[in-house]
């Protein structure tokens, strides 16, 4: 007889390995037009519906924006601004992968797979897991970043 646990942890990983093939797979090399260092950025924070990292990517592109990257202070600066002003604090995707799964080669992946290089904001301690390749806000409070699997069901955050 095949115990519940055992048939929770088998689709466990199902899903994971699911996720993880797509996020291998998937084609990101599209050419967005990027506007440049003097970009005045809009954030749009999506708190309708959860999402996993990929759903969230696409929802974005439906948007007709693209999921948000936070490349500097001041762009950081503008994202803790307009989340302060979203009535219900949750936590959402930025578009931050990691390419190799060892913490290390993170890459945006809604700008051409620009290197995640310069300005990043890892709450102490982070990342921390190499199954978990895709970067979460909000988990600790003041919107710094967390590694999160890429599976889990998250709000997100696009930009134009
Ligand atoms: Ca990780
Ligand atoms: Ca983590």
């Amino acid at each position: 007889m095949v115990s519940k646990t055992s048939v929770i942890l088998f689709c466990f990983i199902i899903k994971l390995s699911i996720c993880a093939s797509v996020l291998n797979n998937i084609d990101y090399s599209f050419e967005i037009m990027d506007p440049g260092p003097n970009l005045v950025k809009r954030y749009y924070v999506h708190y309708d519906k959860h999402v996993d990292f990929l759903g969230a990517w696409n929802a974005c592109l439906r948007y007709g924006q693209r999921l948000a990257t936070v490349t500097s202070q001041e762009e950081a600066n503008l994202l803790q601004e307009t989340l302060d002003k979203v009535p219900r604090k949750s936590i959402y995707y930025i578009a931050g992968i990691d390419t190799n799964g060892d913490n290390k080669n993170w890459v945006w992946v809604s700008r051409n797979n620009a290197k995640v290089a310069g300005y990043t904001n890892w709450h102490l301690g982070q990342p921390d897991n190499v199954y978990d390749r895709c970067i979460e806000v909000g988990r600790y409070g003041k919107w710094t970043w967390n590694d999160v699997n890429c599976c889990t069901p998250l709000y997100y955050i696009c930009e134009d």
